[in-house]
């Protein structure tokens, strides 16, 4: 039995999840927070018993909390630090950083989408989705080899795009998005050294 006051209800390979991990490691909420890995997609899922959404992630706390989507999970779990570090300075410097962090969601969102569509048997799946969100992800990809999202300090978006580049090369090994994109290697392998990256690593693939 955990004594921790949070539960966040997760998998090992959701990136939804992942970032709220990675927020939690940042932040140094260890202690605060118990990581539960829960049986989405399956009649078992601990999730339903606290949301009928069922998805990870979930953040259960004090005084009946059940937060979903990972969106709102790290902004609260930013705040109950005490001195949030990930969601801007003041009022301005969040409006002005906020598109980033709307640009990272989009592509981790595409990057689910298609990965789900993977998932479907072959003759239900949509060759048309596929390509269109392979599209998205590339015109990202691309975007972001022209401006490397460093500059500044550090915030949501930087857990949020390092997050979904990693998942690409997880799910769609074949379609590896650095060989033409230098900068962008270069800024991932420096995210990808952080203590939180490392201590959340997706599972090996058996
Ligand atoms: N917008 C949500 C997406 C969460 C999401 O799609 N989670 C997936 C795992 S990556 C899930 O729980 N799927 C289980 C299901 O669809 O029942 C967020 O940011 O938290």
């Amino acid at each position: 039995m955990s004594h921790k006051p949070y539960r966040l209800y997760m998998t090992p390979t959701s990136p939804f999840a992942r970032k709220c991990r990675m927020v939690i490691y940042e932040c140094g909420l260890q202690d605060q927070v118990e990581e539960f890995d829960a049986r989405v997609r399956t009649e078992e899922n601990e999730v339903l018993e606290v949301s009928p959404l069922g998805k990870v992630p979930t953040l259960t706390g004090p005084n009946g909390l059940t937060l979903v989507d990972s969106t709102l999970i790290s902004e609260f779990l930013d705040k109950i630090g005490g001195s949030p570090i990930l969601h801007g300075a003041t009022d301005q410097d969040r409006w002005m950083r906020a598109p980033e962090w709307a640009l990272a969601e989009g592509l981790l969102e595409s990057l689910a989408w298609r990965t789900r569509e993977f998932r479907r048997p072959e003759d239900e799946r949509s060759p048309s989705f596929i390509d269109y969100e392979g599209a998205r992800q590339r015109r990202i990809y691309d975007w972001l080899e022209m401006s490397p999202p460093n500059q500044g300090a550090r915030d949501i978006s930087h857990i949020g795009f390092v997050i979904a580049l990693d998942y690409a090369l997880y799910r769609f090994p074949n379609e590896d998005w650095r060989p033409s994109r230098p900068s962008l290697t270069k800024w991932f392998e420096i995210e990808a050294g952080r203590p939180s990256f490392q201590a959340t690593l997706l599972p090996t693939k058996v």
